[in-house]
């Protein structure tokens, strides 16, 4: 691992922990718009932090990833549920972070098509030579200006989802309602804190404390996810008496594919990997039930390898798993309904 200090890439032994043990997410910091048309005033977006704003244009934009990285699979997830395949090229890096962070390889079939890096880090000098920070996946990349535009897969998320109408396909979903919106902000700030990111905060925490509280926040998350796609009081205030199938009723939101890639990776690598161990996934019928419909979904399961995660989360690491082992199982069955 690594990160970026004035433009040149500098190698890290760790990842550190603050002093009081937890582990804190470094804040995004490329967080520019990629608009309709282009504008700042534009609707479906929060407030004016972006400091540019760029056109939606089809073939314009590149998606940088990692299958198992889960804040890029929500953006990829977002790409093929809009169908904007054809108009949002996608490249992948290798599924393993070494000391020049992300790369990519050709020989395992992880190319950079569109400019050939080796290592996803080049792209940020490319877009700033002077750039300081983490070199994270997902990256949208703008092609005609060679610049990042975002580094933030909820703000990725939210640019696919509403600001690419005109290239989505016909049957694609609204997934960010008008009359949806505030519940939509509200739970899915939730599930990221507490649970999105709440499994790193347990598997990268540095005391036993920081650990408990981390993975007890987890566990809440799911229970109260379990009750609210088991029961119709769950989503009091919204106008359906119908659960689900949803997180927000019947219709598919960001929401969703937010959750998702955490779910997929749940029992195959979260349970041991970072020892979110009270329960699986499996031990929650709703949820369980919920996830598999959700990897059923158009599209969806040629996002999810589950393999690659159960291998990744457990590559070699001085902390949590020095020796390497991957653990063989679980064997869990997403195709059966
Ligand atoms: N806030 C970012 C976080 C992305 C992130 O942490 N990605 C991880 C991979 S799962 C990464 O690239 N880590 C490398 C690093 O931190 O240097 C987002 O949601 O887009």
């Amino acid at each position: 691992m690594g990160r970026m200090i004035d433009g040149v890439w500098v190698t890290e032994t760790q990842i550190a922990a603050d002093p009081d043990g937890a582990w804190r997410r470094a804040p995004s910091v490329l967080r520019d718009w990629v608009t309709r048309d282009g504008t700042r005033a534009s609707d479906g977006l929060p407030g004016a932090i972006a400091s540019d704003v760029y056109p939606a244009e089809a073939g314009r934009y590149h998606l940088y990833g990692a299958i198992n990285c889960p804040w890029a699979h929500r953006t990829a997830l977002v790409r093929v549920v809009m169908g904007l395949e054809d108009v949002i090229g996608l490249s992948t890096c290798a599924p393993r972070l070494t000391d020049q962070g992300w790369v990519f390889d050709a020989v395992s079939g992880f190319t950079d098509h569109l400019c050939g890096s080796a290592a996803l880090h080049e792209l940020y000098h490319r877009s700033d030579p002077g750039y300081s920070g983490r070199a994270t996946t997902p990256v949208l990349w703008d092609r005609h200006r060679e610049k990042i535009v975002s580094n933030e897969s909820a703000d990725i998320v939210r640019m696919l989802a509403t600001q690419f109408g005109t290239f989505a396909s016909q049957d694609a979903p609204d997934l960010y309602p008008c009359d949806l919106r505030d519940e939509i902000d509200a739970l899915s700030s939730e599930i990221h804190d507490r649970l999105n990111n709440g499994v790193y905060r347990a598997g990268f925490a540095g005391t036993q404390e920081a650990y408990e509280g981390a993975t007890r926040d987890v566990f809440a998350m799911l229970d109260a996810l379990e009750a609210r796609l088991g029961s119709v009081a769950g989503r009091a205030g919204h106008a359906t008496d119908t659960p689900g199938p949803f997180l927000h009723g019947s219709s598919l939101t960001e929401t969703d594919l937010r959750l998702f890639p955490t779910l997929a990776r749940f029992d195959v690598a979260y349970h041991s990997a970072f020892k979110c161990n009270l329960r699986r996934l499996t031990d929650y019928p709703h949820l369980w039930g919920y996830a598999k419909r959700l990897y059923r979904h158009d599209g969806v399961a040629a996002t999810a390898d589950f393999d690659i995660y159960r291998r990744g989360y457990h590559s070699p690491s001085a902390k949590r798993n020095p020796l390497g082992i991957v653990p063989i199982g679980p064997q869990l069955d997403w195709a059966t309904p």
